[in-house]
């Protein structure tokens, strides 16, 4: 264990110090955040009014809402001096959620990625290939710094070139791959079109996180990989890549729980839900400087369980992410809500238009398809008047979401409603 004596302690010593933690983490936002100084004052709650963890079930939720409506730093609980770096993701349909890290926030988060690369097996002999992005998104950065904490040499390729990712994972005698578990498919695909043998490489472990995956997957990319793959949990919003993580026992995460207190809940009802139930996960950050959150609903799906662990960890541990609460898609790794689309489209024509997210897979890749319905006249204007339009509309999307679809006009009423997965969103590749 990277650090055992808080990865290993008793429970009761767990509660203690999340008790401690999220009281100070309380005074803290009251005093310098005015949004939950507003929100404990309408319930006429005082931060010392907290007294056992279960009265952290008296205040409110924070909602990824809340974080766009602050955009963009009023959620800051220091002032920006104190803060040495910024991240964003893409928030809710509105605005995007801006998160910043003190130098003490980002040398916690260095050591809670080293706590769960160690609790893969990484060690600081292993030669660590990073395919996240390594920009305003947390992947790349969150695993880099935990990487070069355990004392690992780290390859920082961000995403993309796969040909150079393929011979740099060959040449430079990579044993850990860090994607997300499309782009390790999309990098085995390489491998087999230029006719590299997985043999010939000294890959043992992926390190696979960012986005949903299932056991399938996990089969197929071990099979052409020839490594033995570990899921990693994290969200922005929280922290980044950091938050929960699969030891070498691989029956759920460990929670990272001295930092983040969890609770599920019942999307619908706000509910809390026994262990082991399937429900909403809820973070509480419990030592976060910056950007402290209370009862974030993160939308994801998942349950959460405390049994001991063979491993020796004590920290809980929660299931595989079995999906979103909300209209998310998750495609390439970037988050995407279907509204977000609408908006952005609005601003090109004035209205919001009919239109569909249709995701699907090429081979592993993840594809976007936006059909927007159009007058009907335009099919008639030149071919050229339509191809500006679908740039247009492609790279004002691409700017906004953060993927490149492929737009497609369609003509008024042919969208049809029937095949959807959400009321925007046709997801084919669970198909
Ligand atoms: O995806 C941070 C991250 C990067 C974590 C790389 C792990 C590895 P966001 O862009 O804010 O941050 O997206 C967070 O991605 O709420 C989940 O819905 C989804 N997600 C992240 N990791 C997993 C995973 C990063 N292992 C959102 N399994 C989260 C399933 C995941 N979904």
């Amino acid at each position: 264990m990277f650090e055992s004596q808080y990865e290993a302690m008793p429970r009761a010593e767990i509660a203690q110090l999340q008790l401690e933690r999220l009281q100070a983490t309380l005074q803290r936002v009251y005093r310098n955040v005015k949004f939950y100084r507003q929100k404990f004052d309408r319930l006429g709650f005082l931060p010392e009014d907290l007294l056992s963890l279960d009265d952290l079930a008296k205040l409110p939720f924070t909602t990824k809402e809340d974080l766009s409506n602050s955009y963009p730093y009023g959620m800051f609980a220091v002032p920006l001096r104190e803060v040495v770096r910024i991240h964003s993701s893409s928030g809710s349909a509105g605005n995007p959620m801006v998160v910043g890290y003190t130098s003490r926030d980002l040398r916690t988060w260095a050591r809670l990625a080293a706590r769960l690369m160690t609790a893969a097996g990484i060690t600081k002999d292993d030669v660590v290939q990073i395919t996240f992005h390594y920009g305003l998104m947390t992947g790349g950065f969150g695993v880099h710094y935990g990487a070069e904490t355990l004392g690992a040499s780290v390859i920082p390729t961000g995403t993309g070139n796969t040909f150079r990712q393929v011979q740099i994972m060959r040449d430079y005698r990579t044993t850990v791959l860090v994607a997300t578990p499309s782009y390790a498919l999309v990098i085995a695909d390489k491998l087999a079109e230029i006719g590299v043998d997985p043999k010939e490489l000294h890959l043992r472990i992926g390190l696979m996180g960012g986005e949903p995956w299932d056991d399938k997957r996990r089969q197929e990319i071990e099979g052409k990989l020839l490594c033995q793959t570990f899921d990693l949990y994290g969200l922005s919003e929280a922290m980044g890549p950091g938050v929960a993580g699969e030891c070498v026992q691989r029956r759920g995460m460990h929670l990272n729980e001295d930092h983040f207190l969890p609770e599920i809940i019942d999307p619908d009802t706000g509910q809390p839900l026994p262990p082991g139930e399937i429900g909403e996960l809820v973070i509480t950050t419990l030592a976060k400087e910056a950007v402290p959150l209370i009862r974030f609903r993160t939308g994801d799906r998942c349950s959460l369980h405390y049994e001991p662990c063979p491993c020796g960890r004590t920290l809980a541990r929660i299931s595989r992410i079995l999906g979103r609460t909300d209209e998310v898609v998750i495609v390439k790794g970037v988050n995407i809500f279907p509204q977000r689309v609408g908006q952005i489209l609005a601003a090109i024509q004035g209205e919001i238009p009919i239109y569909q997210l249709v995701v699907s897979r090429e081979g592993h890749q993840d594809i976007l398809e936006i059909r927007v319905e159009v007058r009907e006249s335009i099919f008639f204007d030149r071919m050229v008047a339509q191809r500006q339009l679908v740039n247009q509309l492609s790279h004002k999307l691409a700017q906004g979401i953060g993927v490149t679809p492929r737009v497609k006009l369609v003509e008024p009423n042919s969208i049809s409603r029937e095949e959807e997965t959400s009321p925007l969103v046709v997801d084919r590749r669970s198909a």
